[in-house]
């Protein structure tokens, strides 16, 4: 176990060997999202983002689910002629954790450790890489209770697994295994119930040892090719392959090459000490 940052009631944060761990932590409400596990999950992301000794963020969930998306419990029937405003929430709870992550400068992985319904299986999916245990499942449960679905699913669902599959799983609702997500090529890979974490936890260490920088201009890159043709991207490319050139990691990648030794990365954006 690693140092303990800022207490939260919500969520758990642990970090050690250059990975941050966050757990959702409302196991018997199979982690559904309240305000408050949302606001804290911005705050933690904010202490990752500033701490340089985290170099890779694992986020994933207590109990027997990794997330149940919004909270139902806060959504009561309200009287005739009243409705609530679902904007709200996007805007101000889901929307800042969802930002943070995408700007957050260290590779992201989610572990999903079980059912991942609604908002929590888009927040699963807005990580750079998304494991499974084989017992998980990906729900877009937001057709069942008249809602559309958020939290960046009709951004990354076609883009992920195209247009006739995200229509299948969006209007239908229906269960996708974690086997055929990793077949469908929607998340990286589908592993086995009693050794998924322990794998989940190796692969963010050794992410955490890699070249910061490097992956992280490499995320950007990739992230960026969506909205750009392929000579923007080739320039893009440029710019970032001129940037990670700058870092002592590359010295050091292109140094432990010729010394027929592992490399020892240290992450930092440039030369400069
Ligand atoms: O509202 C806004 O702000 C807009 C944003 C919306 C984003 C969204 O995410 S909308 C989608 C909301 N989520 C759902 O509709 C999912 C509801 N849950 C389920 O359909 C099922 O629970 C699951 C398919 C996820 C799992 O089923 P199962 O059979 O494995 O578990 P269960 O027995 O249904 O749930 C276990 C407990 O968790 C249970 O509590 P209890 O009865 O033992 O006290 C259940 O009520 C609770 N739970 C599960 N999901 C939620 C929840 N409690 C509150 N909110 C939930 N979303």
């Amino acid at each position: 176990m690693g140092d303990y940052f800022m207490a939260y009631k919500t969520i758990l944060m642990d970090v050690s060997n250059g990975v941050a761990t966050l757990t959702l932590n409302r196991p018997e409400k199979l982690n559904a999202c309240t305000m408050e596990m949302l606001g804290e999950l911005a705050s933690a992301l904010d202490e990752i983002a500033a701490n340089s000794d985290v170099r890779t963020l694992l986020l994933t969930g207590a109990g027997r689910g990794f997330c149940a998306g919004q909270d139902l419990g806060a959504r009561a029937p309200l009287p005739e002629g009243e409705r609530y405003d679902l904007s709200d929430n996007l805007l101000n709870g889901y929307h800042p954790v969802l930002e943070r992550l995408e700007k957050l400068d260290i590779p992201t992985i989610c572990a999903v450790n079980g059912v991942a319904a609604g908002a929590g299986a888009n927040i699963a999916l807005a990580c750079d890489i998304v494991v499974a245990s084989e017992s998980a499942k990906f729900i877009q449960v937001f057709s069942k209770i008249g809602l559309v679905p958020d939290c960046g699913g009709t951004y990354n669902l076609p883009r992920s697994v195209g247009m006739a599959r995200a229509k299948g799983l969006t209007l239908l609702g229906e269960a996708l295994s974690a086997s055929d997500a990793e077949n469908w090529g929607m998340i990286w890979k589908c592993l086995p119930d009693d050794s998924f974490m322990a794998a989940a936890v190796s692969m963010a260490e050794k992410l955490a040892t890699g070249p910061t920088w490097g992956l992280t201009l490499t995320k950007r890159a990739l992230n960026a090719s969506l909205g750009n043709d392929y000579h923007t991207q080739l320039a893009l490319e440029a710019e970032s392959q001129k940037q990670a050139g700058e870092s002592d990691d590359y010295m050091e990648g292109v140094a432990a090459f010729m010394e027929k030794r592992s490399p020892v990365f240290t992450g930092k954006k440039t030369n400069k000490k």
